[in-house]
């Protein structure tokens, strides 16, 4: 139901072969570029306060269905990220069956936090290892594979998505102001795709902050969470809807948001900055400016009534900290009953960095899906047009005027559509 015209499966354990997805419902004709995927990938495995495992991985897509000569075909796109863990792991983690004196010791007991406890109740598994290898967040790979492809659409459409983190643990970067995006330095999304710093802060006070308190819990046999940002530019105006709940933009953005391991809470705009305020410094208001209409402010996070309102949509998402500590909490041992010190894994410290990324794919997915959805296509090509025209209907009143005239070549376009034919992308 989050998604209206896109379906995404993905499957794959932590330390098994290899993790796939399946992204279905994109239009034929989008180029798919392989470095580009792969880069988002990369991007997912950057940041200070991972474990070791991410010296293992160099996470890389291999397709094996749905595109022909770089670009899709209209059918289910398809793919692997090999893990290459797995060479050690093989054993451990077979896939073939294996008598029970040549399997390792079972894990049972549960890490507070963790999908541990209630996925042995649930799946009556004595070894909680079966349910962990999944709820990993390695399971992310996919879900940023399958968000670079839509992130492509986008860009082809004129919509570019770009995160940051802006809190880690207690600090917070730009005090907490009302739209932090507005006090990102210009560039800065840019370079952080180039150079990445550390943790991917553009606030560089507290970025040095943050990057003490990670090493305090790296310290205290600890862990650190934090809120990241993620923002969505260019999003043509009406995208979503105010006629049925779970058509409304905000639906599937919060959905697809708080499906990410961790995430404990979506903001969209001022999210709960709204509880305390008055309407007049909650509402932005409207003043002529390019194309049609500009904000004075962008407090609502892009999103009125369901649509997107032309103005960045901007979600600010609240993730825990690692539940694996290498200071265990108490847990009770599933098999004998008694209280002991819950298992430590070999696990990641702090991963906002990295969680900023998933969010960045996750947004793109809801967003060419609910675009996807309302204006339809099975091309590439018809995509494009009918986001040509949905700009052209909030180009102000000359623009409304230019469409029923039918002079769509002289409205204002994105440097996308300029730069290519109307019929489909650039080679
Ligand atoms: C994770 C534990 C660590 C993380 C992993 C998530 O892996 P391992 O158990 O192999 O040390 O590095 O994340 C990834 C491997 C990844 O690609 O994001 C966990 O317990 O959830």
């Amino acid at each position: 139901m989050t998604l209206r015209r896109l379906r995404l499966l993905t499957a794959g354990e932590s330390h098994g072969p290899g993790l796939s997805g399946i992204l279905d419902g994109l239009p034929a004709g989008l180029r798919v570029s392989t470095t580009a995927v792969d880069r988002e990938l990369a991007r997912r495995q950057h940041g200070y306060g991972s474990g070791r495992r991410m010296q293992i991985e160099q996470d890389r897509v291999v397709w094996t269905a749905g595109l022909r000569f770089g670009r899709t075909l209209g059918s289910p796109l398809a793919f692997s990220i090999p893990n290459r863990d797995w060479a050690d792991w093989s054993e451990r983690m077979s896939v073939e069956p294996r008598p029970r004196d040549r399997r390792p010791k079972p894990i049972t007991l549960a890490r507070p936090g963790h999908a541990d406890l209630a996925g042995a109740i649930k799946y009556d598994s004595g070894d909680i290892r079966d349910v962990l290898e999944r709820a990993s967040a390695r399971s992310t790979a996919p879900r940023v594979a399958a968000g670079a492809v839509c992130r492509e659409l986008l860009a082809t459409c004129g919509v570019s998505i770009w995160s940051f983190v802006d809190q880690l643990g207690p600090v917070r970067a730009f005090d907490g102001a009302d739209d932090p995006v507005a006090l990102v330095p210009a560039g800065w999304a840019d370079e952080d795709r180039r150079a990445p710093t550390p943790l991917r802060c553009p606030d560089p006070a507290a970025e040095a902050a943050m990057l003490a308190e990670v090493d305090a819990a790296i310290e205290a046999g600890d862990s650190v969470g934090g809120s990241f940002v993620v923002v969505a530019e260019g999003m043509p105006v009406g995208i979503g809807s105010n006629a049925e709940w779970d058509t409304r933009l905000d639906t599937a953005i919060a959905a697809v948001l708080m499906g990410i391991q961790a995430v404990k809470g979506v903001e969209i705009g001022l999210g709960f900055g709204v509880v305390s305020r008055r309407g007049s410094v909650v509402h932005d208001e409207v003043v002529p400016g390019a194309p049609g209409w500009a904000r004075k402010t962008n407090r609502a996070g892009g999103t009125e009534g369901g649509m997107s309102n032309g103005a960045a949509i901007v979600a600010r998402v609240a993730v825990k900290p690692v539940s694996t500590l290498r200071k265990p909490l108490d847990a009770v041992d599933l098999e004998t009953g008694e209280v002991r010190r819950a298992h430590i894994e070999r696990s990641d410290v702090a991963i906002m960095p990295r969680a900023a990324v998933v969010g960045e794919a996750m947004l793109a997915l809801a967003l060419a899906d609910a675009l996807l959805a309302d204006l339809g296509g099975d091309t590439i090509g018809d995509v494009r047009a009918a986001v040509r025209r949905r700009r052209a209907r909030s180009a102000g009143p000359r623009g409304r005027h230019t469409e029923a005239g039918g002079e769509l070549s002289s409205l204002p376009e994105t440097a996308a559509d300029a730069a290519t034919p109307l019929g489909g992308q650039d080679a």
